[in-house]
């Protein structure tokens, strides 16, 4: 148990375990320290080369597009079906080798051979039909990260996929759910392994009447990181060494910072042009304390959608698992380059702290281009309703105890369920973190409005299935179980805890 946990209902057993460990942590970690600051000049080093080596080697193609703004978005998984309001796709998860670093070949796991996987887009109301097939030789699933769906077909520890079999997941994608969602695996105990190898990528839900002007130009920023050997491979610990010891305290972080798969791409703006930027954060713990200096953004949706008007925003605190989606306007002169950063963000215990956390990280360049003006867009003051779900109307209020690798003192047991509540209710949650490190709260199923953090009301109402709880704070969220009935997860979604079991159950019936 950490020393500065509020939680007593733990025996002298397992606070002899927690303080040998973090002995044996604080001895190694200057070590650990030394090999990562290695790692990542050889790595620089590396990847200046293979930049200059890739530039070098396209004869002619000075004034082509760089690959990487022509690529941006994930590819899209093509429709299969003819039929009306129908999207039918395939999706294999399989090992392959592909280059995720420049000049640098990767074994990876990939949906569909890509990484990130194809971007599954539909709109609201269609069926959705997924023929998965699994050809990994290992259990897997894929859970559809936000989206309200039947059990069946959420994809989470209940329903694996053995080696070399197939599951379909169908559901209908609900009125009123437009927004960015993303997939990734959810088996037990291998997620943050999966998701690591290069399982993950993203969902776009269209509204039938979405209140923005359909010129504005879309990006989907998928935020990733992944810890990488100079060459190429995945950097995986040891099981039982420090190394793996800091990942399961921490949550793994990586050196090298991916968007949409591409390290450090250049997105294109004109003068004047407004683009709408979806963005997920699909690693494994880093937090993202999105900025751009200099150039405020205009914050127009979290995780289930657009909210019910755009709020300014000079900074974005995007947690693990979460989404938003901003409006940027160019506002450069033509050939002026402007950086996405990774602001600092303190999300650690102190014993094992990064010492480089301090570090700011750039992510993307945005290029303002020589080409003219776009007509002006109009982006409407009011973008749609979102009526609050009633606290009066709340049947149980429920709290969940977040310390460090458990829920309310417990470990997670498939075989148990945690709480139960009828199908319909409405129900308040109250996530106490007692610990000095972030816990980003995700439930399965259901979307949340998030009452108060700390006690302060949210400013603005939003649709939610993520809410990072910083160190020893406190977060109220309130949540009606609509539609589906079920087993329905809950937890941690830095993936290494999860792994090791944050998490529990909600059957709702
Ligand atoms: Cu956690």
């Amino acid at each position: 148990m950490l020393p500065d946990s509020k939680s007593t209902n733990v025996c002298i057993e397992k606070e002899c375990v927690w303080l040998v460990r973090r002995v044996v942590l604080l001895l190694t970690v200057a070590t650990l320290e030394l090999r990562i600051l290695i790692q990542k000049i050889m790595l620089a080093a590396l990847l200046a080369s293979s930049v200059t080596l890739g530039a070098a080697s396209r004869p002619g193609s000075a004034h082509a597009l760089p690959a990487d703004v022509a690529s941006l978005n994930p590819p899209l998984l093509v429709n299969r079906s003819s039929r009306p309001k129908t999207v039918e796709v395939n999706i294999v998860a399989a090992p392959t080798r592909l280059s995720l670093m420049p000049g640098k070949m990767t074994e990876a796991y990939a949906y569909n051979g890509s990484v990130p996987g194809p971007t599954l887009e539909v709109r609201e109301g269609d069926k959705v039909i997924v023929h998965f097939r699994n050809d990994l030789d290992e259990p897997t699933t894929i859970h559809w990260h936000g989206i309200h769906l039947p059990f069946e077909a959420d994809g989470s520890p209940f329903h694996p996929v053995a080696p070399g079999k197939s599951r379909d997941y169908v559901f209908t994608v609900r009125p009123g759910s437009a927004g960015t969602y993303w997939y990734h695996p959810h088996p037990d105990h291998r997620t943050g392994f999966l998701i690591a190898k290069g399982l993950y990528g993203g969902i776009i839900v269209r509204a039938a009447d979405d209140p923005l002007p359909k010129s504005i130009a879309e990006k989907l920023l998928i935020l990733s990181d992944n810890r990488l050997n100079p060459d190429g491979s995945i950097d995986f610990p040891e099981p039982r060494s420090h190394h793996a010891a800091v990942d399961e305290e921490n949550g793994r972080e990586g050196n090298v910072l991916f968007v949409s798969g591409k390290v450090m791409p250049t997105i294109r703006i004109r003068r004047g042009e407004v683009q709408r930027w979806r963005i997920v954060n699909a690693s494994a713990s880093r937090v993202y304390r999105l900025a751009m200096p200099g150039h405020p953004f205009m914050h127009i949706g979290n995780d289930g959608g657009l909210f019910e008007h755009p709020v300014d925003a000079k900074e974005i605190v995007l947690g693990t698992g979460e989404r938003v989606e901003l409006l940027v306007r160019g506002t450069d002169k033509p050939g002026e380059r402007r950086v996405l950063r990774a602001l600092p963000y303190d999300r650690y215990i102190p014993q094992t702290r990064p010492d480089d956390w301090k570090t700011t990280r750039d992510l993307l360049t945005v290029e303002t281009t020589s080409e003219p003006p776009p007509a002006p867009v109009l982006i409407p003051a009011v973008f749609r309703a979102i009526p609050p779900l009633d606290i009066a109307k709340a049947t149980a209020t429920r709290t969940i105890v977040f310390s460090q690798g458990m829920i309310n003192g417990k470990k997670m047991d498939m075989s148990r369920v945690d709480f139960t509540a009828p199908l319909g209710a409405t129900e308040i949650w109250a996530i106490e973190n007692v610990v000095g490190m972030d816990h980003p709260f995700h439930l399965h199923g259901f979307q949340f409005q998030v009452l108060d953090r700390n006690g302060v009301a949210e400013k603005f109402r939003s649709w939610k299935d993520m809410v990072n709880v910083p160190k020893h704070e406190t977060a109220r969220i309130i949540v009606r179980y609509d539609n589906y009935p079920g087993k329905w997860m809950f937890h941690c979604h830095i993936l290494d805890h999860e792994d090791h079991g944050m998490m529990g159950v909600l059957e709702v019936k």
